[in-house]
């Protein structure tokens, strides 16, 4: 085992700069339409924010799903069964993963796998200080991309664990994709993951443009990123954030729209943008269960159990691979 597996500190050390956004963002900035990948919302700042997003009273996925977390806990452990190895896609929050390793029975191996550094290390230290019996093996990696067999333990029951409806980021396809390469990970295991669903478009649009305005601050932090790190010079005040519900595509869109006609420097370029341009930077794709299903099982998942809240806001879905 590594040092920057063992100690959080040597991980943060060893936490790389994200030194592809500027280059990312330019060329983002320069298609038709203009976008940022969502991934970049989850610098130490969006990492922050989307916290507090988690606790707005219109968010209600993070709550939801933690109460089905807490409340079907028995029946997860009797799934997953004795001695798993855990592979967590996303460093989400320690009470999520909390509450599953707490309900099983000898929870071996638990690997993040997570993108951001700090995000990483915070979830670790947490974990490894709650759960001292379970061995903690973080992977600094993009979840997205293949993954190195190697990091996991051969002949061990595996279960992965996806929860918050991150899923909703990828389209159809890329969410097939994933899921199919998911399903070749944990063969003989499977996966449980949340996924919020279709409902009323008015709860869905209040989700994604709270009172607060602590969702407008996690979309114009992509702004706040890109004038430290690529060299930028946005004016936030200058830019709407814009979160409709696309009742046809059953997805939130999510977009920072230009107030004004005004050029921006990115990267010593000049970009261009119209009165009204959109910069799309989020999907968040809401399924009924059916359809959920449907998708698992075309990415090679034999869809199981499914436990939904009594007002069907959210689903919790185990996949057998
Ligand atoms: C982390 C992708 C599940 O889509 O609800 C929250 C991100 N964006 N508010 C979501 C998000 C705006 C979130 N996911």
């Amino acid at each position: 085992m590594t040092s920057a597996r063992r100690s959080g500190a040597a991980l943060k050390r060893f936490a790389p700069v994200d030194i592809d956004f500027p280059d990312m963002l330019l060329e983002g900035l320069s298609s038709e339409p203009k976008r940022i990948a969502s991934k970049y919302f989850y610098d130490e700042a969006g990492a922050k924010l989307f916290q507090q997003i988690c606790d707005l009273p219109e968010y209600y996925l993070t709550r939801t799903e933690l109460s089905l977390l807490r409340r079907y806990a028995g029946e997860f452990a009797r799934l997953i069964g004795p001695d798993a190895e855990i592979v967590e896609f996303g460093a989400g929050s320690h009470e999520k993963i909390g509450v599953l390793l707490s309900s099983l029975e000898r929870p071996r191996t638990y690997v993040p796998v997570e993108i951001s550094g700090e995000s990483l290390v915070g979830l670790v230290d947490r974990i490894r200080a709650d759960h001292p019996q379970v061995d903690v093996r973080p992977l600094l990696a993009d979840f997205t991309a293949p993954l190195p067999p190697t990091i996991f333990s051969p002949g061990v029951r595996r279960a992965g664990f996806f929860p918050g409806s991150t899923i909703g980021n990828f389209m159809r396809d890329e969410a097939r994709d994933f899921l199919a390469g998911a399903a070749r990970l944990l063969k003989g295991g499977g996966l449980l993951i949340g996924v919020d669903l279709v409902k009323d478009p008015a709860l869905l649009h209040a989700a994604y443009n709270d009172s607060a305005g602590v969702t407008a601050a996690f979309n114009y932090n992509l702004l706040v990123r890109a004038n430290r790190e690529a060299g930028a010079n946005f004016d936030l005040a200058r830019f709407a954030h814009y979160a409709p519900y696309n009742v046809e595509q059953h997805r939130i869109e999510m977009y920072l729209v230009s107030r004004a006609a005004q050029l921006v420097r990115v990267c010593g370029r000049k970009v261009a943008f119209a009165e009204g341009e959109p910069i799309h930077t989020e999907w968040s794709y809401k399924y009924t269960v059916e359809d959920f299903r449907a998708l698992a099982s075309q990415a090679g998942f034999i869809p199981r159990e499914v436990w939904c809240d009594p007002d069907q806001l959210f689903s919790i879905h185990w996949l057998e691979a």
